[in-house]
C-alpha cells in the first residue's frame, strides 16, 4: 500500500473517532470500546476494499458487510455517513426511538447496512446465507463479516464456520476483532477461546493474525486472503486494542457500554486533536 493512500486512512481513522465519540456523548448510551477497536478494519473496508454504491444502496453488484458484534454499530453509522450514505447530522440522532440509527444495525432503518444484527453469535451464520445466495444468482460480490473475540464463545459460530468450509464458501472473509476483553472482563479469564487461528484452521479455513490497527499489515491479509483461490473461507483474527485512541479508555472494561460524559469528551478531544461538536449537555 502506498505511503499516501496509508496516511489518507490514517486520517480517516482519526475522523472516525472524533465523530463516533461525540455522538456517543451526544447519545448518553452506547458501546464505545469495542467501537474504537474496530476503527481501522471499517474504515479499511469502506474506503479502500469494498465494492459499494452510497447513492444505491441496494446495488445488487455490491460487496455486503454484516457487523456480526453488532453493538459496534456507532462506528458502521459514522462510515456510512462520511461515505454519503446519509447525512452526517443523523449521527447526532443516535438511539432515539424515532431516528434510522438504533443501539444495534437495523437493516430496514439504515441505509447501507446489509443486516440487522446485535445478539451475538448469528452473523457468520448470516454471512454464510448471503453467500450462498449471491452464488446462486451468479455474482461475484464478497461478503465481509466482522467478529468480537468475546462473541467466538458462541456455538452458533462455530456451527457457521463448518458450515462455510463445507460449502466452500471462498468469497466469505471474517474478521475477528481480537481485543481480548469482553462486556465485564478478559476474555482469557471469563471463557478462553485460544488458540483462536489454530481453531479457526481445524475447522477447514485459511486463518492469518495481524495488528488490526496496522492498515498496511490490513491490506496485506486481505489481498493474500483474496489470492489464496483454494476454495476455503478466510479468517483474519485482527489483534486490538478496546478502546484505541484514548489513554484512559484503552483496555479499560468499563468502557464496554458506557458512553463518554462530556468532561471525557473533552479530554479525549485535546488527546487527539479532535473537536468537540456537540452541546454542553446537562
Ligand atoms: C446473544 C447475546 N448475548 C449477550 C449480549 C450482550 N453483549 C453485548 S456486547 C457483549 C460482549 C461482547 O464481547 P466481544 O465480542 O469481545 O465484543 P467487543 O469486546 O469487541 O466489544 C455482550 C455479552 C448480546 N449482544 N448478544
Amino acid at each position: 500500500m502506498e505511503l499516501a493512500e496509508q496516511k489518507r486512512l490514517y486520517d480517516l481513522a482519526k475522523k472516525v473517532r472524533v465523530l463516533i465519540l461525540n455522538m456517543l456523548t451526544n447519545a448518553g448510551s452506547g458501546h464505545t470500546g469495542g467501537s474504537l477497536s474496530v476503527v481501522e478494519i471499517l474504515t479499511y473496508l469502506y474506503y479502500s476494499k469494498m465494492k459499494h454504491r452510497p447513492n444505491e444502496p441496494t446495488w445488487p453488484e455490491r460487496d455486503r458487510l454484516v457487523l456480526s458484534k453488532g453493538h459496534a454499530a456507532p462506528c458502521l453509522y459514522v462510515l456510512l455517513s462520511l461515505n454519503g450514505y446519509f447525512p452526517q447530522e443523523e449521527l447526532f440522532k443516535l438511539r432515539r426511538i424515532d431516528g434510522s440509527l438504533q443501539g444495534h444495525p437495523d437493516f430496514k432503518r439504515t441505509p447501507g447496512v446489509d443486516a440487522s444484527t446485535g445478539s451475538l453469535g448469528q452473523g457468520l451464520s448470516v454471512a454464510n446465507g448471503i453467500a450462498l445466495g449471491l452464488r446462486l444468482s451468479g455474482r461475484d460480490s464478497r461478503v465481509y463479516a466482522v467478529l468480537g473475540d468475546g462473541e467466538l464463545q458462541e456455538g452458533q459460530v462455530w456451527e457457521a464456520a463448518m458450515s462455510a468450509a463445507h460449502y466452500k464458501l471462498s468469497k466469505v472473509l471474517a474478521f475477528v476483532d481480537a481485543n481480548g476483553l469482553q462486556i465485564d472482563g478478559r476474555v482469557e479469564d471469563i471463557m478462553n477461546i485460544e488458540p483462536i487461528v489454530d481453531k479457526w484452521r481445524a475447522f477447514g479455513w485459511n486463518a492469518q493474525e495481524i495488528d488490526g490497527h496496522d492498515f498496511q499489515e490490513i491490506d496485506n491479509a486481505v489481498k493474500r486472503a483474496q489470492v489464496s483461490d483454494n476454495g476455503r473461507p478466510n479468517v483474519i483474527v485482527a489483534r486490538t486494542t478496546k478502546g484505541k485512541g484514548i489513554s484512559f479508555m484503552e483496555n479499560n472494561v468499563r468502557y464496554h457500554g458506557v458512553a463518554p460524559t462530556m468532561d471525557e469528551l473533552r479530554r479525549a478531544m485535546q488527546e487527539i486533536g479532535g473537536e468537540v461538536l456537540i452541546e454542553e449537555k446537562n
